[in-house]
Order: structure tokens, then C-alpha cells, then sequence
């Protein structure tokens, strides 16, 4: 039996980062300016700067979608990639070139899917600061470039998707049938000083509690009330959101019975309902069979998927571990495989 027919499920992975050159020139002229965002100086100013190993792997993996990234992939076993701008992307920029620039990167993205079909998925960059701009490109992203879903890293200049002025990019993203990847950014102005002064404003902490505060205040705000079809797909084990659930459906109910806060409004489902309804979750950067297995049985083993975070976390032996846990043929291929190809709607593996 040769291997390839031997191969039980593909592993598709579902949240892999590329920069293209010409994002990090005007990356290079905003870290230049002055009153530079502290996250943004904290997370690509580090990696675009630093020699340390570790850095400079990570700027040379970001920038190929040829061969060393190819390379990596069959190292690890990795079949596919599903490809997004890495964060911030075009959000930290002003709003004329958060425009112009997500169209080049896209453009470039759906030219490297058109060169490996098999290998690669990719996801619509939107300027999230022009929301009718952003909409538009997702209607370009499906129709001319053929892409499925759309990427949002998190806050945009510290502002949150709840705010209804971006709810054009909902409406667009559900009449697409895009689900909408919120990856994490790095943290607001309002909110990095005491997680930075300590270390963990990134991805060791920092960002799993700012993006799973936006996913909560998109929930919060009744954008699945408005847009009940609208999917989006979270990292990091669901930012930890599975493990709250519990306590934000018993404080949800008690916040909104005492009419606590005006932002707290009555919701026709439960926190934890549109979680299950209406969220992918997936393993990116969580390689452990516990917590996985208990986001399956929170969500169900249709909502999680496999992703590595190449290349910010690309860990061979990671893709071992996964292959090793106890859970059925069934389960394992729809974590690797299945869930993927509907989700994104991956046609050529
Ligand atoms: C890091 C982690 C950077 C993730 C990322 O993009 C990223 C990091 C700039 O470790 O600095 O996507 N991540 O998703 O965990
Ligand atoms: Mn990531």
C-alpha cells in the first residue's frame, strides 16, 4: 500500500500568515513617523528588526509563497494552507492605503493560489476603515479572485467591529456566504500598558484576551440577531471562549434582568448559542488534545478545525501530537480535513 492512498485524512492547515515585501516598505514608513501605535512598534516593529533567529525565520517564511513555504509544508505534513495578510494587515494603515494596498495584496495572494491550486487557500484582506470599501472587496475577493472567506485582525485603531458604522462588512460577508477569520492584533493604545510593562501583551496572552473581547462585543452587540447567517471562525482554542461559556450565559442573563448597563441589551439566544451557531474555532498555537476536546464537545466536532500559525508557531512535532490523539477516525479527519474544506470551500487538495 503506498502511503499516499494510506493517508487517513489531508491536514489542512486554516490560519497561516504572509506578508508581501511591499506591505513591510509601508510598514517600514509608519514605524518611522512619529507617535507610532505601541502594539504595532511592539509586534512588527520586533520581527521586522530583530536578529534574533527566531525573528529573521519568521520575516523570511512570511514573505514566500513558493517554495519555502512548500518546504515547510511537506517537512511538517501539512497538505494545504489556508492563507491570510498577516497581522495587522492593512488595518494599521491610514484609510486611503488600507484601500489601494488590500487589493495589491489580494491580488497577490489569488495570483500564488492560481500557481498552487493544491497547496494553497486564501482569505480577502479588507480595509476595515472604509467599510463600504471593505465590502466591495469581498464581492471582488469572491467574484474576480475567487476567495471564500475574509480575514479581520481584530481591532482597527482601536475601534471594534460591535460599532454598527462597520456592519456593511457584515452584511456583505453574509450575503457571500464568507466566513470572516478574527485573528488577533496587537493591543489598542487604550489597553496595552499593563500587559506590556510586564511582557504578555502578545501572543502569550494579550491577544487571546483582546480578540476574545471583540468576539464577545460583536455577540453582545446583536450582530447574529441582525445577520443570522454570518459565520466567523476564531483561533487559539476560541480565544478561551468555550471554557467562559457557562459564566456568560448565567451573567449575560443576570447583566441584561437588571438592566445594568445600556450596552447590555436582551438577545434572542444565549452568548454560548451563538458560539455554537455561529463560530469555527480553531487549534492555532494549541496543539493539546484536552483542550481540543473540550471545545469539540462545547461546539461540536463540526466547529473545530486544525491550524499551525505558520509561521509564527511552525512546530513539526506539533503535527505528530495531533496525529496521535485519541479520538475517532471520523473526528479527526473532519479536525483535519472536512470542517476545512467546507468552511473555505476548498475544492483542488
Ligand atoms: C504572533 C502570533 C504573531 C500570532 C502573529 O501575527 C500571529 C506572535 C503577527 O507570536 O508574535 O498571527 N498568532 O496568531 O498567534
Ligand atoms: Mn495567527
Amino acid at each position: 500500500m503506498s502511503t499516499e492512498t494510506s493517508k487517513p485524512y489531508l491536514r489542512i492547515a486554516t490560519e497561516e500568515a504572509f506578508a508581501p515585501p511591499e506591505m513591510l516598505k509601508i510598514y517600514n514608513k509608519i514605524l518611522a513617523g512619529s507617535d507610532v501605535d505601541p502594539g504595532f512598534k511592539g509586534l512588527m516593529g520586533f520581527y521586522m528588526s530583530s536578529p534574533s533567529e527566531r525573528a529573521r525565520h519568521i520575516m523570511r517564511c512570511l514573505q514566500d509563497l513558493d517554495q519555502v513555504r512548500l518546504g515547510h509544508m511537506d517537512e511538517a505534513g501539512i497538505d494545504h494552507q489556508v492563507i491570510a495578510l498577516t497581522a495587522p494587515g492593512v488595518q494599521i494603515m491610514d484609510k486611503d492605503t488600507a484601500v489601494s494596498f488590500s487589493r495589491v495584496a489580494n491580488d497577490q495572494l489569488a495570483d500564488a493560489v492560481k500557481r498552487h491550486p493544491t497547496r494553497f487557500t486564501g482569505m480577502i484582506a479588507v480595509p476595515v476603515q472604509d467599510p463600504q470599501a471593505a465590502a466591495k472587496e469581498i464581492e471582488r475577493g469572491v467574484t474576480q479572485l475567487g476567495m471564500n472567506s475574509v480575514i479581520i485582525n481584530s481591532h482597527t485603531h482601536g475601534e471594534y467591529l460591535s460599532d454598527t458604522k462597520f456592519w456593511d462588512i457584515f452584511a456583505a460577508a453574509e450575503a457571500h456566504d464568507t466566513p470572516i477569520y478574527l485573528h488577533p492584533n496587537s493591543l489598542p493604545r487604550n489597553m496595552i500598558q499593563s500587559f506590556q510593562e510586564c511582557g504578555l501583551d502578545g501572543a502569550i496572552y494579550g491577544f487571546g484576551v483582546e480578540t476574545g473581547l471583540h468576539a464577545l462585543r460583536i455577540i453582545t452587540s446583536g450582530v447574529f440577531d441582525r445577520f443570522p447567517k454570518l459565520q466567523m471562525i476564531i483561533g487559539h482554542m476560541g480565544e478561551a471562549l468555550p471554557f467562559w461559556s457557562y459564566r456568560l450565559d448565567y451573567m449575560h442573563q443576570a447583566t441584561v434582568r437588571s438592566q445594568r448597563y445600556e450596552s447590555i441589551k436582551p438577545l434572542k439566544k444565549k452568548p454560548s448559542d451563538y458560539l455554537r451557531e455561529n463560530f469555527y474555532i480553531t487549534n492555532s498555537g494549541v496543539a493539546w488534545e484536552p483542550a481540543i476536546k473540550f471545545t469539540q464537545s462545547i461546539v461540536g466536532v463540526d466547529r473545530v478545525l486544525y491550524a499551525m500559525d505558520y509561521p509564527y508557531q511552525y512546530a513539526v512535532d506539533e503535527v505528530t501530537a495531533m496525529d496521535k490523539m485519541s479520538m475517532s477516525a471520523e473526528d479527526k479527519k473532519m479536525f483535519f480535513q472536512t470542517n476545512a474544506q467546507k468552511v473555505f470551500k476548498i475544492k483542488a487538495v
